[in-house]
């Protein structure tokens, strides 16, 4: 356990699931930085998560973490409407910030934080697009990039959780898809400019409709697909077949233990994201500790995270009107390159 505090005194902002992940993360395998501090409305909750990770100083109010001298760094791991008005927050205070997915809870937000980051002149926004840093989507982009393969045609994408209580029709979209809408952008290259979405559940009033199968359709002409469901009982998996003009590139379930026993043959799926993608949030991390402490950014910048959320909100556009919807490609501002 890190209980040294050397290095970039980092605030962690929200002790709920990715919260306290990231504070352990933190306090047992980043270096070059400390938890400084930790907050969540929920005193409890942050007494708890603070006194296992070794948490400096403990508030209720993010606005006192971020204004806390020994607090040069923020993470955002509050509910996802919290995000943009924290980042802001985070700007004005001077002090670089990893904000959890989605950036903000709408692209009018998303244009508003970037406006801010790009006014206030210097690089501070990281968003928590944490695949990016994953081993196996790394391999999967160097197969995918080898000389032979050709161009990318077609890739499927499959994300399912186990439960995800408060699950909307919406939320579907605007917090699960936009992983595969991040990680499609950055394995394909080129922009996304149709968006498709549909459910096998009818639409209503009360309806949640998950899952969903969308069909996105970039620039480069690739297709990609993405089945989407959050409530899918056995387990948590994702998945994702790159087709290329010459090959194929897949990115499999990691199953660490396989089981041969009376018969069968099995294999457990993990109950949650956190297994399967620990070392992505790791490499993140640490990665974004390392970049404050070189003056270099990486990872998602508050455009990927704009475009994620932009895209994320056409298939919700899709979805309501069972209409395919035009995104128009902008071009990455200066500052973003
Ligand atoms: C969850 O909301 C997340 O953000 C995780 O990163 C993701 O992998 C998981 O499937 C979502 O439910």
């Amino acid at each position: 356990l890190n209980t040294q505090k050397s290095g970039v005194g980092v605030g962690v902002i929200g002790a709920g699931i990715m919260g306290a992940d990231h504070a352990a993360i933190l306090s047992r395998h980043v270096t070059g930085a400390h938890l400084a501090a930790l907050c969540d409305a929920d005193s409890e909750r942050a007494n708890r998560v603070a006194a296992e990770c070794h948490a400096g100083k403990i508030y209720k109010d993010p606005a006192e973490l971020i204004g806390e001298p020994e607090v040069q760094a923020v993470v955002i791991a509050s509910p996802d409407h919290t995000h943009a008005d924290l980042v802001l927050a985070c700007l004005e205070a001077d002090k670089p910030v990893l904000c959890e997915k989605p950036l903000a809870s709408n692209p009018g937000e998303c244009q508003h934080v970037v406006r801010a980051e790009m006014k206030h002149g210097r690089r501070m926004i990281q968003v928590g697009y944490m695949r990016r840093f994953d081993p196996t989507y790394q391999d999967m982009k160097r197969a995918m990039m080898r000389k032979g393969m050709g161009r990318p045609l077609v890739l499927h994408c499959i994300h399912r959780n186990p439960a995800a209580p408060g699950t909307t029709s919406d939320s579907v979209l605007a917090s699960g898809a936009v992983h595969e809408i991040d990680i499609a952008r950055w394995l394909l290259g080129g922009e996304i400019v149709h968006a498709q979405t549909w459910s096998p559940i009818p639409g209503g009033e009360d309806a949640v409709r998950d899952p969903q199968l969308v069909l996105l359709r970039s620039n480069t002409g690739a297709l990609i697909t993405i089945e989407m469901f959050e409530n899918a009982g056995y387990g948590y998996e994702v998945r994702a077949e790159a087709v290329c003009e010459k090959g194929t590139v897949s990115l499999e379930a990691p199953a660490d233990v396989r089981v041969r026993y009376a018969g069968s043959d099995s294999s457990e799926y993990p109950s949650d994201w956190r297994p399967r993608f620990a070392l992505s949030y790791r490499n993140q991390l640490q990665a974004w500790v390392d970049g404050i402490v070189n003056g270099t950014s990486c990872g998602a910048d508050a455009w990927d995270g704009y475009l994620a959320t932009t895209i994320a909100h056409a298939c919700i556009r899709s979805l309501k009107t069972g209409q395919g919807v035009e995104i128009k490609a902008e071009t990455r501002p200066e500052f973003y390159r």
